[in-house]
């Protein structure tokens, strides 16, 4: 009796769990997408029409866009990208790493910073599907072997600033960079000197760990021995730290943080745009970046209005949320949902 329950147990616990399907992929456009030495993806609606496109940065070849032109159902590919490099203007063929969208320039539209191995990139979001190149306007071209970069209002003036880390096999002391913005699309390095006990680094992420409103950082230095993993505590004044607004977009369920999706800021009373950013939690390289948009807010905003705009099913769907009291969300985020979404 014993070996016959023993053989049924075996039988029932070999079987498939009713609850699970068997997963099955499909290659989408093999003679398109599969090519060698890529070292990033990126999803953002690049030509605003209401679907994810993907940028893939490539070390050794161009970097490459590639726009969703969604099912066909004509008896073609189930689902169809176009290679749109040449035309969009970003198929650099420095030896890219990491990759940071931003709206730099706070035009409404998201630019992009690439880390190479060799100078890096800004290109302009020109608002037609097509970028500039702006490394030399903005001074952040650096040659240092980048290899990996993230946005973040470091000081609460609502002008972007970015970090880039970079690499060299095998040597202990690289230099990374924190690029201040000084307003006119320039910026100067300043990264202070505790940030210089550095190392070869790869992945760097922001976050406000301690909930005092600015931006902290992690910077994932990897040599074997001279490197060391650091994690930095911003210590801008308590009052400026408050002056920033967090917001994170979910799905209609309230459970899903919903990447692709696009948070502006307003200042209520003026109507000024202070910021576009998109929501990317595997942004830049070797990192997963935190969930909020993190904004930072100059001296004298007092509400803003809070557009996330949602991207699915071929369209973008904005949520508004007018009047909003930063300091009603210290310590916590804005979480908006896509249930009561505005065409
Ligand atoms: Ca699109
Ligand atoms: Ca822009
Ligand atoms: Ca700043
Ligand atoms: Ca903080």
């Amino acid at each position: 009796m014993r070996a016959i329950l023993l053989l049924a147990c075996v039988a029932a616990c070999a079987a498939p769990d009713a609850g699970f399907s068997p997963a099955a992929f499909d290659r989408v456009q093999p003679e398109l997408f599969e090519t060698p030495g890529a070292q990033s993806n990126s999803w953002i609606d690049y030509d605003g029409d209401g679907d994810l496109d993907l940028f893939v940065a490539l070390r050794d070849q161009p970097n490459r866009m590639f726009r969703n032109d969604g099912a066909r159902g004509d008896g073609g590919p189930a689902w169809t990208f176009t290679d749109v490099t040449a035309e969009s203007g970003i198929g650099d063929p420095r030896r890219t790493v990491g990759v940071a969208w931003f709206d730099y320039d706070r035009d409404g539209d998201l630019d992009i910073f690439v880390a190479t191995y060799g100078p890096d990139v800004l290109w302009r979001n020109n608002g037609d599907g097509t970028f500039t190149d702006l490394t030399d306007p903005v001074t952040l071209g650096v040659d240092y072997h980048s290899t990996s970069a993230v946005w973040g209002d470091v000081d609460h003036n609502g002008l972007p600033d970015l970090v880039v880390t970079s690499y060299l096999s095998g040597i202990a002391a690289v230099e990374d960079h924190l690029f201040m913005s000084a307003g006119g699309g320039r910026f100067h390095n300043a990264l202070p000197a505790s940030l210089l006990e550095h190392g070869p680094s790869h992945g760097v992420a922001w976050a406000d760990f301690d909930g005092d409103g600015d931006l902290d950082l992690s910077i994932a230095n990897n040599h074997e021995t001279g490197g060391t993993h650091h994690l930095y505590r911003n210590l801008l004044d308590a009052g400026a730290a408050a002056r920033s607004l967090q917001v994170v977009a979910v799905d209609a369920t309230g459970r899903s943080v919903v990447p692709g999706a696009e948070v502006q800021l307003l200042d209520s009373a003026s109507g000024e745009l202070l910021g576009t950013r998109l929501i990317d939690t595997g942004g830049g390289y070797c990192s997963q970046g935190a969930a909020p948009a993190h904004f930072g807010l100059p001296p004298g905003v007092e509400r803003v209005d809070v557009r996330v705009t949602f991207v699915a099913d071929g369209r973008r769907s904005t949520v508004v949320r007018e009047g909003v009291l930063p300091a009603d969300y210290q310590g916590r985020w804005l979480t908006v949902p896509a249930h009561d979404q505005k065409r």
